[in-house]
């Protein structure tokens, strides 16, 4: 199996890299991300796979008829701008090695498999995440997924038909999802409980509730030069004075909360900026928690806003509440990948999965592979080959386990 897993990464790995950092930058509907897609469909299809493309984007590789009851996994191939290679395409490339090794071991499954990769799950170009998901579920809507637009202000809509696809056929998906048994994606972790649990691969139990909230600050451009400190409406002090106070409530309330994008205007060296716009990604166990994350974030910023003679404007983009998946899947996993006197480890987490979308509407979970340093969403995220064979171990034992495979 470590050999189907080695030559299928050694396929994969070289698209989308960045040779002088190492990144990856994966963004939906560009050239890229098309011979990411290209790549999946030869394999698939190599395993006599029927590979389709739904309404939102989103591929799928069907074993056997795509029928009800099915047990499908799968990840994406989307990354952050230089981002690592492992978020995302360990859990797809996984997904095709469980495959070839159902078939080495003369497994064949007895109820429908499917393989899917999800469209534009990190939100790096169009600013929202999991929309593939989010689109197949409802839990968007695609009125608001076709006017998205990228930092060139590219629409969605314009992007998915550039790509080839109709923009109009859009939206909830039921007849697809009521074809889900069950889902189960394999994703690297991102955060070191596992190497601390000493372990390889762990169920994933909870994904914590987070979002995105988009801070407009709008001042006064003017000369750089010539402007008195006193007569100025510089929106670059309060987004400062923002910066910290996010930490400060982070700390505060034990969560997490970062401020990673920011985009001014004009931006030039030798004139206060008109406008400053930041992006708030808060994350907190519970949402009580990142609730008030947020209300501090926001009376900082506005009272800041204030003092310097700013407005302020603050919308929140994208809003996930807490998931715990099904305690009886995770268990069952947990056994099936441990043993059932040591049971692979169950872990929560603050990063978001397209697993816990489909949660709302079918049994999901995750498997986690070890991630020895915990780094991600960077060109030093990555596993170990040992524990991504493990990965694809234990993702075969729990596809042969839910399909009923039988040789
Ligand atoms: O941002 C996240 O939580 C995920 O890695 N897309
Ligand atoms: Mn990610
Ligand atoms: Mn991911």
């Amino acid at each position: 199996m470590s050999d189907t897993f080695d030559r299928l990464w050694a396929g994969l790995a070289p698209l989308g890299r960045d040779r002088t950092t190492g990144g990856y930058r994966r963004l939906s509907w560009t050239p890229v991300d098309a011979e990411l897609r290209a790549w999946f469909a030869g394999e698939a299809d190599a395993r006599g796979m029927t590979v389709e493309t739904d309404r939102n984007g989103n591929l799928w590789a069907w074993l056997g008829e795509p029928g009800p009851d099915a047990v499908v996994t799968g990840s994406h191939l989307d990354s952050v701008p230089n981002g690592g290679g492992f978020d995302g395409p360990l859990g797809v490339v996984s997904a095709l090695a469980a495959v070839d090794e159902l078939n080495r071991r003369g497994l064949r499954p007895r109820r429908p498999l499917a393989i899917v990769v999800f469209v534009e799950e990190e939100g790096a170009r169009f600013g929202v995440p999991r929309l593939g998901s989010r689109l197949l579920t409802g839990a968007i809507t695609a009125d608001r997924a076709r006017g998205l637009t990228d930092s060139d202000g590219v629409t969605w809509a314009r992007a998915m038909a550039d790509a080839g696809l109709d923009p109009d056929r859009m939206g909830a998906d039921p007849d697809r999802l009521s074809r889900i048994g069950v889902f189960v994606e394999l994703h690297i972790e991102q955060g070191r409980s596992l190497a601390r649990h000493g372990a390889p691969v762990g169920v994933a139990a909870t994904v914590w509730p987070h979002g995105r909230w988009r801070l407009d600050f709008s001042g006064q451009a003017d000369h750089a030069g010539t402007t008195r400190i006193a007569d100025r409406n510089d929106p670059m002090l309060p987004f400062a004075e923002t910066v910290a106070a996010v930490r400060r409530a982070a700390v505060e309330h034990d969560a997490v909360a970062t401020i990673g994008r920011v985009w001014l205007s004009p931006n030039t060296s030798n004139s206060i900026p008109s406008r400053v716009r930041a992006w708030l990604d808060a994350r907190a166990p519970q949402e009580a928690a990142l609730r008030a994350v947020v209300a501090g974030v926001d009376t900082a910023a506005r009272l800041a806003a204030a003092q310097h003679g700013v407005s302020l404007s603050n919308f929140q983009e994208s809003f996930f509440p807490r998931v715990d998946f099904p305690r009886d899947l995770c268990h069952r996993l947990a056994a099936l990948v441990g043993g059932e006197d040591t049971p692979a480890p169950l872990l929560s987490t603050g990063a978001g999965h397209d697993a816990a979308i489909l949660a709302s509407a079918v049994p999901a979970t995750m498997l986690f592979v070890r991630n020895p340093t915990g780094i991600s969403h960077a060109p030093e995220e990555r596993a170990d080959p040992a524990d991504c064979h493990a990965g694809v171990t234990a993702l075969t034992e729990v596809l042969a386990d839910l399909t009923d495979a039988k040789s």
